[in-house]
């Protein structure tokens, strides 16, 4: 959330505690792949948006999430929502967290320390009736039992206005990195990105430096941090517009760079407001590659960018820490100049390397409001994407808010990814996340990368081949990887079964390919 955002977002308070009874949303006991599964539990008239998601080091079904959990329909007062599952996803527990001092909280990052301790940071606001901010702070809260309960332990006044922290752990050391944004004495009330750290599991933080240097009248906004394996701090900002840039520490956050690594500094922002009044806030995100893999170190940042015409999730990537940045990579796969937008991308690399980006994507909707959760993973350093696939079970609204969030960040455990997103299939928006094999992400037994030569998708399994080949439609069950046209795309997601087009291109989004769609 932005301070012009706050500024509409923060109004008309009548002060309401908000604390409800230790929920449970359970899901069906047997879990088809795919299946998406509600993390909230639904108040009437609530819109939980805005995810994280982190996984317990110390047990891999062990997931906690959290959210902006607005209850007010004016999106005047808010809580965070959070929830945890013992049991890979099927069930979760949910509960608010609410400060009576603060009538909104937002912004929530969560993390996990090497011994299974959750911590959750948020910004909070107070305003008056008048628009006027009365009073901002960052918090951060640990939880030492699991995410079942969460304790305060940084309750740190903003300069002027605190917005949208995020933390990193290293797990090597447990050291925890907060980043996030506050406009400096002076600065005309733009924002610079500061940062923290603490040593000692949260307890205390250092005073904040400022490590973003932009000049004149640009913001940096939507700092993400990331830890490489050697220790190095990775925290990526942009200024809402054109740039996204890197700053970095490699002594633990002692010193950072005299000045901020471009990233990219053509980007052709987005609307602000996407059809259907879903804003679009740019943020642009980051991971680094921690694995053993020939790509140890290298780190790769996602954003929105419509330099090709619409909406579309690009990509780069630097093996020397920032120094230099590979030529762009467009991530979602359905044709260029289709209309459909993509927004709202995290990105994760797994521990063998492989660089999984996840976003909302209106591509088969061919009025552009319907959404669904994609993924699209690259087995190959970020240099191509394979097929994306649908995590989302269809396409949903969104809810009467419009408000999606800024981020939704997904969580990898055990060789599964647990993607995360609000989308209004019930109405008013809930929470839903999936588990998803990252070998075979449709569990027909067919591998994704079924060959087993380390890529993804390169020898698509046809001609009656169902062995030693890749799945030809990772997304959806397809155990006979029937492709009539022989085009290496399976009936089962062919948009064209009976006429060869690889490429899938549908420009008019109507469910038939271009080949075979007069
Ligand atoms: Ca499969
Ligand atoms: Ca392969
Ligand atoms: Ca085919
Ligand atoms: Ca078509």
């Amino acid at each position: 959330m932005s301070r012009k955002m706050a500024s509409y977002v923060l109004g008309f308070f009548i002060f309401v505690f908000s604390q409800s009874p230790w929920g449970r949303v359970a899901n069906s006991a047997a879990l088809p792949p795919l299946a998406n599964l509600q993390v909230n539990e639904a108040h009437p008239g609530d819109n939980p948006a805005e995810t994280t998601m982190a996984a317990d080091p110390t047990d891999p079904k062990h997931f906690v999430a959290a959210w902006i959990e607005l209850t007010d329909p004016t999106l005047t007062r808010g809580v965070i929502g959070y929830a945890s599952t013992k049991d890979g996803g099927s069930i979760w527990r949910s509960a608010l967290l609410g400060v009576p001092e603060f009538p909104i909280l937002f912004d929530p990052s969560i993390v996990a320390d090497s011994r299974g301790n959750f911590y959750l940071t948020c910004a909070a606001a107070d305003i008056n009736q008048q628009f006027v901010l009365l009073e901002s702070h960052l918090l951060l809260f640990k939880s030492t039992d699991g995410g079942r309960t969460f304790f305060k332990t940084l309750d740190m006044p903003a300069l002027d206005f605190s917005d949208k922290p995020f933390l990193a752990v290293d797990p090597a050391t447990d050291a925890l990195y907060l980043v996030w944004g506050d406009s400096l004495p002076g600065s005309g009330f733009r924002f610079s990105i500061l940062f923290s750290k603490s040593l000692d599991g949260g307890v205390t933080f250092t005073p904040f430096q400022v490590i973003s240097h932009q000049t004149g009248n640009a913001d940096a906004e939507g700092a993400i941090p990331s830890v490489g394996p050697n220790g190095e701090i990775y925290v990526t900002f942009g200024n809402l517009n054109n740039r996204v840039w890197l700053n970095r520490s490699l002594d633990g956050g002692a010193t950072w760079s005299s000045k901020d690594l471009v990233v990219n500094g053509q980007i052709k922002q987005p609307p602000r407001t996407l059809n259907g009044n879903i804003g679009n806030l740019e943020f642009a995100a980051n991971a680094v590659d921690r694995s053993a893999g020939p790509h140890r170190g290298r780190i790769y940042v996602v954003w929105p960018d419509m330099r090709f015409d619409n909406p579309d999730i690009l990509l780069s990537y630097s093996d020397d820490k920032g120094d230099s940045w590979s030529s762009l990579v467009r991530v979602n796969d359905d044709a260029v100049k289709n209309g459909a937008d993509q927004f709202l991308p995290f990105v994760n690399v797994d521990a063998s390397g492989a660089v999984h980006v996840s976003f909302l994507d209106r591509r088969s909707d061919p009025a552009n409001v319907n959404f669904a959760l994609y993924l699209a993973t690259s087995t190959n350093g970020g240099v191509s994407f394979g097929p994306n696939v649908r995590i989302s079970d269809g396409l949903h609204p969104p809810g009467s808010t419009g408000f999606v969030g800024d981020y939704n960040q997904p969580a990898i455990a055990a060789g599964r990814i647990h993607p995360i997103w609000a989308d209004g299939r019930f109405g008013d928006f809930d929470i839903f996340s999936a588990s998803v094999s990252l070998g075979d992400f449709d569990e027909d037994g067919v591998l994704n990368d079924g060959d087993l030569d380390g890529q993804y998708a390169d020898h698509r399994c046809t001609g009656g081949q169902t062995t030693s080949c890749d799945d030809n439609c990772p997304g959806i069950a397809n155990l006979a990887q029937t492709d009539t046209d022989g085009d290496l795309v399976g009936d089962a997601c062919d948009n064209c079964p009976d006429v060869s087009n690889t490429a899938q291109s549908d420009l008019d989004r109507d469910g038939a390919g271009d080949a075979c769609d007069p």
